[in-house]
């Protein structure tokens, strides 16, 4: 039997902070035209069934000529829940996409999400906050420095973006990412031979803290209409190291290779319910820590603790 201090080591390992919800997949720009129509955004929670109240998914304009700062769109996600995986997917079309997500995700479809002519497919910012109090139009860099000075939400939970690179002298492109909570896929990562630079298509976020932005381009035997898509063998950016079972194909509302549904009673968000959720719970009992909260009621008791001892095993092979 484990004694109490290695206990206390594995759960304070386990509490370094890890998002109760992020940005998963996101296609920003599929091969052909028009964009609207095929593109999404797809976001995990640790939770399954995990209601997403007061979340919100926005744009953000990068490009100099176009307001950096201006909220290009946003979607209030707080109707939905995410599905017993985990996910939710959210489609700015009713056009099948391949392949079909799974039968687990929530899948919301609204036209046109994104605007009619889709995310910017140039110097681009998406994020996923909370308590969002703008509108398309309002504008967090009121002077174009780069900087955020003008703050709609309450919590920044996740983002990813970056820049073209394309910029006249005397203009400057900006990217919030960074300041959101998120990733900025830096232009080193993405010159081409000739010294130019790609603008990602695709983002995939895996489990083990790894990052693939790429161009993105029709599987073979796919239809260049509907998919399935896969990433660019050459214009890719990858951060860390891909899972083995990862095959390169974009994949709308199923899990990322390599990547663990959620599970109930997971409170450290490792998808397995072992001891470490056991303690997190035990020391967080009577408080509101909301990951510890296993049953999202605003209190850590007894009821959270029965959760995560009847799950006790799960996701954990
Ligand atoms: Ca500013
Ligand atoms: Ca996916
Ligand atoms: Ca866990
Ligand atoms: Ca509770």
């Amino acid at each position: 039997m484990r004694g109490i201090a290695s206990l206390l080591a594995i759960a304070g390992l386990a509490w370094t902070a890890t998002a109760q919800v992020r940005i998963t997949e996101a296609l920003v720009n599929p091969p052909g035209s028009p964009d609207a129509g095929r593109e999404f955004i797809e976001i995990q929670s640790c939770k399954p069934n995990f209601s997403l109240q007061g979340y919100w998914l926005i744009g953000i304009d990068g490009e100099w000529l176009f307001n950096p700062g201006n909220i290009h769109w946003a979607i209030d996600l707080s109707s939905y829940s995410t599905g017993a995986n985990g996910l939710l997917l959210v489609r700015d079309g009713t056009a099948v996409l391949q392949p079909a997500p799974a039968a687990e995700t929530t899948v919301v479809t609204i036209v046109n999400a994104f605007t009619a002519a889709g995310m910017g497919n140039d110097s681009y910012t998406v994020a996923l906050v909370r308590g969002f109090t703008g509108a398309p139009g309002s504008d967090i860099d009121t002077n174009d420095d780069g900087t955020i000075d003008n703050v709609l939400w309450t919590e920044a939970v996740h983002a990813f973006g970056w820049t073209d690179d394309d910029v006249a002298a005397g203009e400057f492109d900006a990217i919030y990412s960074t300041q959101l909570n998120g990733v900025d896929i830096q232009p080193t990562l993405r010159r081409r031979a000739d010294g130019t630079t790609w603008e990602p298509d695709v983002i995939i976020f895996f489990q083990n803290g790894s990052i693939i932005a790429a161009d993105a381009g029709t599987v073979s035997g796919g239809d260049p209409a509907v998919g399935p898509y896969q990433t660019s063998n050459t214009n890719r950016a990858i951060i860390g190291t891909l899972p083995s079972a990862f095959n390169r194909q974009v994949t709308p509302g199923n899990l990322n290779p390599g990547d663990k549904p959620a599970v109930a009673g997971d409170v450290n968000c490792d998808r397995c319910v072992d001891d470490a959720d056991l303690l997190q719970v035990l020391f967080n009992f009577g408080g509101n820590d909301a990951a510890s909260d296993v049953n999202s009621d605003g209190v850590v008791d007894d009821a959270d603790l029965l959760i995560v001892l009847f799950n006790f095993g799960n996701g954990c092979q």
